[in-house]
């Protein structure tokens, strides 16, 4: 039997429709999962495994599977023997500490005495140990934003992204204690043989999250300004040049960090580019 990698990813939840699309665009035909528990590419050594996401740090860890997406709060409190090879830039949030709105903070001596409801009782203990606060840690598996109103805590640790949770159960975010995202994890000693094939797989993965991260921009210029217009451009390396119909006149092609281009832009402007596209990659391979 030939050889083939397992990758465990949530069958559904947050992490879900994103994981599976980050294999598909990595042209990995990924089955849906919805009615199965273990699937095969076809046209790649690739096995998924679909799975609820606290279940799978333990598969990572014996083996059961090779590999898993997940979210790094869930590896950060579990504190498993696997390791980061990849993170993925979706699913972002953070683990922070909420109190009551009308409560006056001043900082994490706050918490001294009082009782934090949360899930993530390994990190926040950590954390507390780490500010030398003394609290009674009340571990609940979910809707722990509830539990100051009903009398169970005094304020919670919970992961937020846009802070609307908390908003409307009358909270303030008030220590942010670590940030998370999706991340591509595995076991730390694979076969040589599935080295090559996680090889592969990383080579695709990089070229999909390098377009995600970069566009394509086109632009006009007259030819006297494309010293300085081509300084402007981070680009790989310098931008192409294209002569334009109108004599005098070329098309600047270049590839830049989406994050440099609301930057760059007024410059672009003041220098002469006129007719600015930025158009998004499908694929880069650096
Ligand atoms: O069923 P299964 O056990 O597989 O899934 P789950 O319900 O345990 O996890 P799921 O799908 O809710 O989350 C999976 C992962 O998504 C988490 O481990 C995080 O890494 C990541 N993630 C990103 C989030 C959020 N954003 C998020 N907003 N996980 C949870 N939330 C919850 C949070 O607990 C709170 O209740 O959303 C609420 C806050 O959201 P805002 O937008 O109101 O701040
Ligand atoms: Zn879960």
């Amino acid at each position: 039997m030939p050889i083939r990698l397992k990758i465990a990813i949530q069958k559904s939840g947050r992490l879900s429709d994103s994981s599976k699309q980050l294999l598909r665009e990595a042209g990995i035909k990924v089955p849906n999962g919805k009615n199965t528990l273990l699937a095969s590419a076809s046209n790649f050594p690739l096995d998924i495994l679909y799975l609820r996401d606290d279940d799978i740090p333990q598969y990572v860890e014996d083996g059961t599977a090779d590999l898993c997406i997940l979210g790094e709060n869930v590896i950060f409190e579990e504190d498993r023997s696997v390791q980061t090879i990849r993170q993925l830039g979706f699913s972002r949030c953070r683990l922070s500490l909420a109190i009551p709105k009308s409560e006056t903070y001043h900082g994490p001596s706050y918490f001294q005495g009082r009782k934090i409801a949360t899930s993530y009782p390994g990190i926040l203990a950590n954390y507390l140990s780490k500010q030398q606060v003394e609290a009674e840690i009340h571990e609940i598996s979910g809707s722990v934003e509830i539990a100051p109103n009903i009398g169970l805590a005094d304020a919670v640790c919970d992961i937020v992204s846009s802070g609307s949770t908390l908003f409307s159960n009358g909270l303030k975010e008030v220590e942010t204690i670590l940030t998370s995202q999706a991340a591509l994890i595995g076991q730390k000693d694979l076969s040589p043989e599935k080295e090559a094939i996680l090889d592969k797989l990383l080579f695709r993965l990089d070229a999909v999250r390098a377009a995600e991260t970069n566009k394509y921009i086109i632009l006009n210029c007259e030819n006297e300004n494309i010293e300085q217009i081509s300084n402007i451009l981070p680009g790989i390396k310098s931008p192409t040049v294209v002569p334009l119909a109108q004599s005098g006149w070329s098309a600047l092609h270049s590839v830049l960090p989406e994050d440099d281009f609301w930057e760059i832009i007024d410059a672009l402007q003041t220098a002469g580019a006129q007719g600015i596209l930025v158009v998004p990659i499908q694929k880069m391979i650096l």
